[in-house]
């Protein structure tokens, strides 16, 4: 009977094992995206919430509906970037989570947001962020909460 080949573990200097180690004691495990800079004054609360706890995030700002391309890019690559939770926020036909969700494995976080041209105060958003289909889940905090969607990505991490 054939051994099986054994995967060689990969071994690098020293000095690269410092670095990748560095790398990955910076990386941030939060990505925090929305879909308009618009979004930015509600949103910048969920990162000082993470901040405040001593988890580290990135900021993107990135449109469903405007960058399609941006944001599959981001969200497949988000896991091996290192990233653990998304928080995606966006306003009106908010496609952004469910988009993100569906390029991406990772627990994914929408922040329902009120914006100059919301109807039903914010309705639009929650819904287009609640109703995603069987198998593709997103979690949905309250309209305009990106507080909670930071305490919710904390909770996970320390799950
Ligand atoms: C959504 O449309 C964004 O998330 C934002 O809340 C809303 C309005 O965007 P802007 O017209 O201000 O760029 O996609």
């Amino acid at each position: 009977m054939s051994e099986r080949p054994q995967a060689a573990e990969t071994e690098f200097e020293p000095e690269v094992e410092a670095e990748l180690a560095e790398l990955d004691v910076d990386s941030p495990q939060v990505g925090i995206v929305m879909g308009s800079k618009s979004d930015m004054p509600a949103m910048e609360a969920a990162q000082r919430e993470l901040t405040d706890r001593g988890i580290r995030s990135e900021v993107r700002v990135m449109s469903a509906h405007r960058e399609p391309d941006k944001v599959a890019d981001y969200a497949r690559n988000a896991r091996l970037r290192g990233l653990r939770v998304i928080i995606a926020g966006a306003g009106l036909s908010a496609a952004l989570p469910g988009v993100v969700a569906a390029h991406s494995d990772l627990p994914v976080i929408g922040v329902p947001l009120t914006s100059r041209t919301s109807v039903a105060g914010g309705l639009d958003a929650l819904l287009s962020i609640a109703q995603m289909p069987p198998g593709v889940p997103v979690a949905c905090v309250g309209v305009d909460n990106p507080c909670n969607a930071a305490v919710l990505a904390a909770r996970i991490l320390a799950a």
